[in-house]
């Protein structure tokens, strides 16, 4: 009965070359592999809403989709961020610099309170991918 929590990887990490301007907004209807997969929420441990805004971006060949673009976030609210990508890379949510390792077919969850208000863009480190931009306020 060992319980493994995979938070190691969420080391914050200041990192300062990541301000570059990614090509994203790519408007191409291609996404036919979406696998229906919604895993069930977890017991709840002491947590006040059941699981505030859960958020969940595929990546497969360099191209997010799911919950792309910018995604309005009351402030305050708890963010719960699922990207399941086909190669190995970073996420990083800008602004409250989170990091998570990417694994291929392995989703990696980034949970954090919005607490700070702003437009803040998250990416992939490898790709350059720009995953969405979450608009908290
Ligand atoms: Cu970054």
């Amino acid at each position: 009965m060992t319980r493994r929590l995979a938070l190691a990887a969420l080391a914050v990490v200041a990192l300062s070359g990541c301000a570059g301007t990614a090509p994203s907004d790519a408007g191409a209807p291609s996404a036919t592999a979406a696998p229906s997969s919604a895993p069930p929420p977890a017991p709840s441990s002491a947590a006040p809403t059941p699981a505030g805004r859960a958020l969940a971006v595929q990546v497969a060949g360099g191209r997010a989709t799911g919950d792309t673009g910018r995604v309005p976030v009351p402030l305050g609210e708890q963010v719960t961020l699922t990207v399941t990508g086909d190669a190995a890379d970073e996420v990083h949510v800008h602004g409250y610099d989170l990091e998570a390792a990417l694994a291929p077919g392995t989703p990696a969850t980034v949970r954090f309170t919005a607490d700070i208000p702003g437009v803040f863009e998250v990416e992939l480190h490898g790709t350059g991918t720009v995953l969405l931009s979450l608009q908290v306020g």
